[in-house]
Formats: C-alpha cells, sequence, structure tokens
C-alpha cells in the first residue's frame, strides 16, 4: 500500500480505493500463480426457461461450511491453498477484521462481465465488508443507487489494486463490471468476505 486515493464521497457508502496496494513484482506472481492454478468453472445459469453460461470464470474457496449462493447456485468452499491463505492474511490485516471466503472471478476478456447486483445476501449479515483485489488487465467498475438504472461513478479497477467496500454500501448501491469492445488483458478479480450466518 503506496498511498491512498480519495474517492467521491457517495451518500450510504464507504468505498477505500488503494491503486498500488501490492508491490508490481508480487501482483505478477499472484496473477500468473493463481490463474494456474484454480480449478476455474462455469456455472450455467437457468434465467427465463433457458440455461446461460455465467460470462466469466469463477472458483469459491473458504473455511469448511462457508457455502455461499451466487449464479443461481449453492456453492460449497473449495479449501485454502497456501497462496490464497496468504492473500487472505494481508487483506485482513488492511482491513482489520477476518474474511472466511473469497469468490475468484477470471474475466478472460473484454466479453466477460459481471452484471448489476449488491453483495447483501443473508450470510453475509448487516453492512458486510468487500476487500476485492485486482489483478491482471484493467476493468471499469460501474456503481448506481439500488432503484435507479443511471450510473453514478465509476472508477478503473487496476492491477494490484483493492477497493474496500463496507458500512452501508451494499444496501445502498449496486455494482457491475461491464462488457466492453475495447481490448482487454485477461483479469482475475477476488472478493474476500465474511460469512457471518453459514446456510
Ligand atoms: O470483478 C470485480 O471487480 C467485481 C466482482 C464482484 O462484484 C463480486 O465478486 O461480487
Ligand atoms: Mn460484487
Amino acid at each position: 500500500m503506496l498511498f491512498h486515493d480519495p474517492l467521491p464521497t457517495l451518500d450510504n457508502a464507504e468505498l477505500d480505493y488503494f491503486p498500488d496496494w501490492l508491490d508490481r513484482d508480487t501482483a505478477d506472481t499472484w496473477f500468473e500463480a493463481l490463474l494456474a492454478q484454480t480449478p476455474w468453472q462455469q456455472p450455467e445459469l437457468f434465467i427465463h426457461g433457458r440455461y446461460h453460461r455465467t460470462p466469466r470464470l469463477t472458483a469459491w474457496y473458504g473455511e469448511p461450511g462457508a457455502r455461499y449462493r451466487y449464479s443461481g447456485r449453492l456453492h460449497e468452499p473449495l479449501s485454502w491453498t497456501p497462496l490464497l491463505a496468504e492473500i487472505r492474511q494481508r487483506v485482513e490485516h488492511q482491513v482489520g477484521q477476518p474474511l472466511n471466503a473469497v469468490l475468484l472471478n477470471y474475466y478472460r476478456d473484454g466479453q466477460d462481465s459481471m452484471g448489476w447486483h449488491n453483495d447483501a445476501e443473508p450470510e453475509l449479515g448487516r453492512d458486510p465488508l468487500i476487500a476485492s483485489l485486482s489483478l491482471g488487465g484493467c476493468r471499469r467498475f460501474d456503481l448506481r443507487r439500488v432503484g435507479s438504472t443511471r450510473i453514478e461513478y465509476s472508477l478503473t479497477l487496476a492491477h494490484a489494486s483493492l477497493l474496500v467496500m463496507r458500512g452501508p454500501t451494499q444496501h445502498h448501491w449496486q455494482h457491475q463490471v461491464a462488457k466492453t469492445r475495447q481490448a482487454c488483458a485477461p483479469r482475475l478479480n477476488l472478493t474476500f468476505r465474511l460469512i457471518r450466518f453459514p446456510l
């Protein structure tokens, strides 16, 4: 963490963005290792009577019992690898609270994406903290108010950066990583969470 960029104040949101949270060598090494080591999956979603492949690859890791529902399915956690345990420790140290699970997302190119959502599942409890580490290609991260269709704020999540969302953010704001026609290098994103009330 070299410096801390203030973001504009959005009501009912608490966001911290650390653009150079990791040194370049560590970020490059983690990116390559995670890309190669992870048993990537592409869950299928059943929406409006049709199956759709999730437009990115994912993996869910956590403490035993840290089940989580995403992409319309319940996912059992994989056990922590030494590398993910090390990353988790660094992130916990930064945010000052325990985290017991992480969703890995792999955006292969600009056509991979994540639609509008908030991370407000009941398992996470009230005011969940989400710590999001980005590695690899840059992507735009958009925010809009719950109930609105207008993008209110966007930031570029760069290689080696950490975005922390906490407080009431998830209850009042949604976020997305939209598809883009711009050339995009492959990107990994790790969102660490604390499952307070396992399913
Ligand atoms: O890829 C990103 O930056 C966002 C990921 C995300 O919102 C999530 O995993 O819930
Ligand atoms: Mn999210």
